[in-house]
């Protein structure tokens, strides 16, 4: 890879830190954390070193899905504050070098926006075809499948129109018609009032959901159940759709744009982001999430395929070899604490594991989305009762599981692996009551180990979690290598090392990381018997010549003299 053939962008070279406001800081006491909350912890946000903010949605919404459910595109949220603030978070960032990138949701609304209100009122209101509908005299839909929906059915009646409306999500969050160009012009125009304000950028919920096959067909029977996800996901006019979004819209300003791609893979991806299409810059996807976690987020034995994952994560990188970026995460809002998910948080691994991961994050080629949290090496919850959960998905997965005579026990024990929840647990900032996130009762239980996982504790140890993040996030900054280098997997078939090299001109690095709870041997290429060692998580380092030895998750990154 030579640096003079890349074409050098902000965003491939951020690191983006995404933060989930109703987890973050609450400043009020009404136990949900707010935009005063984040703007009394700029200057610590600021100390992280990264570039780029994600802010899950802020817009007003009842809340059945935490905000993935919106009434009002232009509006703050009540519980988190009002445009004021927003204004002063804004320009509190822009202060201090950082971006802002929002959360964009526009493949359903809340069934409280007032287009929605007005479309149920009857099929001659003008904002009927805002939304899909299936009129009653033409019998039974055909069969679409809900994430959240009680039955499964993403079809809900309504009497006032005698028809079905569609709704790939909860009940409150019905499809918005993206094959009406009102519709469309609605959304373009929304998009440039964020812009205009002066945001940076939009991660964009189920982008890859928002066209519809015409006359709502019955889809093959392979794709029934939760693998309608691979349909919805190839609706005919999505590429025209997110062009024409570019003209409008993108083009004209300097941001970021990245997917939330379900239904994305190595095969189709390019399509939506390399660059001569003209559509998004990045997306995520979900191949190495869904390793080892089955339908309603039953896991497997190979949850912590490492083989597997390696495979995964490589061939997504040499998708964008020529054309496109690509993306790396662990954690998000809908993913289990990435120690949990990808390592251990027993009591004796989760510090070095988390340091562990945080190297690989930055290490690799493809933008990082790191996840509030991550960086003090919080881990899961693993709530043992239903009654503890607030996330919509697992209640209403349990629920159907139970109407089943399904295993309850089975779920639980899984869902303490991959809950939704487990992320959305409040930020650990000291040791006080509630974690100091709050003075009030928190709208979802604290990590009880907050006593010895937080901030203000981590402040003041030097090789803490969130100082070794510090770290990892100024090498990645200063050794271009780490962003654009060629990467190469190394041993494929070993099932606790993953090894690569990343090459950038003459400039050649080796990351090694221990993902397993036991020692490992490893000799190193020839090439880097006396090399520099660049970082390392653990204070020994056992090298001897080419013979390293590395500890139970143990992270070291090498380079070539
Ligand atoms: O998530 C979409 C979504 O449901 C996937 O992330 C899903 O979890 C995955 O495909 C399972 O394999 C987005 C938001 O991130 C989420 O928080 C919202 O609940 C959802 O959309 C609805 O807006
Ligand atoms: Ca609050």
């Amino acid at each position: 890879m030579k640096l003079k053939n890349i074409k050098r962008e902000w965003w491939k070279e951020a690191v983006v830190y995404q933060i989930y406001p109703r987890s973050f800081q609450d400043s009020n006491g009404d136990g949900i954390g707010d935009l005063r909350g984040i703007i009394n912890r700029l200057d610590y946000i600021k100390s992280l070193g990264v570039d780029v903010i994600w802010l899950n949605p802020i817009y007003a919404s009842p809340n059945h899905d935490n905000g993935y459910d919106i009434s009002d595109y232009r509006n703050i949220m009540t519980e988190f504050g009002d445009m004021n603030d927003f204004d002063t978070l804004l320009k509190g960032m822009h202060e201090r070098g950082l971006k802002v990138v929002m959360d964009l949701v526009v493949n359903h609304s809340s069934s409280e926006h007032i287009w929605f209100k007005e479309a149920k009122k009857s099929r001659q209101n003008p904002y009927y075809n805002y939304y899909h509908w299936w009129p009653a005299e033409n019998g039974t839909p055909p069969a679409r499948w809900s994430f959240f929906a009680p039955d499964e059915s993403a079809w809900r009646y309504n009497k006032a129109t005698d028809s079905y409306y569609l709704h790939y999500f909860a009940v409150e969050q019905p499809d918005l018609n993206w094959e009406n160009p009102k519709l469309r012009a609605e959304i373009y125009d929304m998009m440039h009032f964020w812009f205009k304000k002066g945001i940076d950028g939009f991660r964009m919920d189920v982008i890859t959901f928002i066209s519809k096959h015409d006359g709502y067909p019955e889809f093959p029977s392979e794709y029934h159940g939760n693998k309608m996800i691979e349909i919805y996901a190839q609706g005919p006019r999505l590429h025209k759709y997110l062009n024409e979004m570019h003209n409008e819209v993108l083009k004209h300003y300097d941001v970021m744009t990245v997917a939330e791609g379900p239904g994305t893979h190595v095969h189709n991806v390019l399509d939506l982001v390399a660059e001569d299409r003209e559509e998004l810059n990045m997306n995520y996807h979900f191949d190495h999430q869904s390793i080892g976690v089955g339908e309603r987020y039953i896991v497997d034995e190979d949850y912590q395929n490492l083989v597997k994952f390696k495979q995964v994560m490589s061939e997504w990188d040499a998708v964008f070899n020529e054309r496109g970026w690509g993306t790396i995460y662990f954690g998000n809002h809908d993913f289990p604490r990435m120690v949990t998910r990808w390592a251990s948080d027993a009591p004796e691994h989760r510090r070095n594991a988390s340091k562990m991961l945080t190297t690989y994050l930055l290490s690799m080629r493809g933008t990082p989305y790191y996840y509030m949290g991550d960086e003090i090496g919080m881990s899961n919850i693993k709530f043992n009762s239903i009654d503890d959960y607030q996330d919509l998905m697992t209640i209403n997965w349990y629920e159907l599981t139970k109407m089943e005579g399904g295993d309850l026990d089975q779920f639980i024990e899984s869902h303490k692996l991959c809950g939704r929840d487990n992320a959305r647990t409040p930020i650990q900032w000291d040791d006080t009551e509630n974690a100091g996130f709050t003075e009030g009762t928190p709208w979802l239980k604290v990590n009880p180990n907050y006593k010895y996982v937080n901030v203000a504790s981590q402040e003041k140890e030097a090789d803490s979690e969130l100082n070794y993040f510090r770290k990892m996030v100024k090498l990645r900054a200063d050794n271009l290598t780490l962003i654009y280098g060629q990467y190469e997997l190394l041993a494929p078939d070993d099932e606790q090392l993953y090894a690569f090299t990343r090459v950038l001109d003459d400039d050649k690095l080796l990351v090694l990381l221990n993902f397993s709870d036991t020692k490992l041997a490893y000799r190193l290429p020839l090439e880097f018997s006396s090399a520099n060692v660049l970082i390392n998580n653990i204070k020994q380092l056992s090298l001897n010549d080419t013979l390293i030895e590395l500890d139970a998750y143990q992270a070291v990154i090498l380079r070539r003299n």
